[in-house]
């Protein structure tokens, strides 16, 4: 496909240190390997990943507004910015596009600060505890939603 549709990729805080702390909670794979992964599935999928990442809540609510003109859907890894960010979340609500929210952990196995977070009410799916995979998943059920599955 010579000009695939762009769906944004967003990660959140901390986790640009992928693969170089904490590996038997997040895996060893950095964020540029999951990039990798994101821009083959979504090749895949007749999609093109814009792929995102900022330590930044404000940078991330901006990256989700302007997601609006020109991007089909948003799957977003949302971080600590989860459990904390009614304004990520709200953001996510107002552009309008179907979202799916990623976790590399079973946040449900984890604290109890880390069960709740405020993205998901605003997501149309939530995948959690399949590492860097659910990447890949959450990018497969993605093209399903905005109808460019093949
Ligand atoms: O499991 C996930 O993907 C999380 O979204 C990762 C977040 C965490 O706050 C969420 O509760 C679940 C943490 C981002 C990565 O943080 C790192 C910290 C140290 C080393 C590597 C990554």
């Amino acid at each position: 496909m010579p000009n695939p549709s762009p769906v944004l990729v967003l990660n959140g805080p901390n986790l640009n240190l992928l693969g170089l702390r904490e590996p038997a909670v997040y895996g060893t794979e950095t964020l540029a390997d999951i990039e990798a992964l994101c821009h083959a599935t979504a090749a895949e999928h007749g999609l093109r990943a814009d792929f995102r990442q900022s330590n930044h809540e404000g940078v991330l609510i901006d990256a989700v507004q302007e997601a609006r003109t020109g991007h089909l859907g948003i799957l977003i890894n949302p971080a600590g910015y989860s459990h904390t960010s009614v304004a990520l979340r709200d953001a996510l609500a107002a552009v309008e596009l179907p979202v799916v929210e990623v976790h590399l952990s079973n946040i449900h196995r984890r604290e109890a600060f880390r069960h709740h977070s405020y993205v998901s009410a605003v997501a149309a799916t939530v995948i959690c505890g399949a590492g860097a995979h659910g990447y890949a998943l959450g990018l497969a059920h993605l093209a399903r939603l905005v109808g460019a599955a093949r």
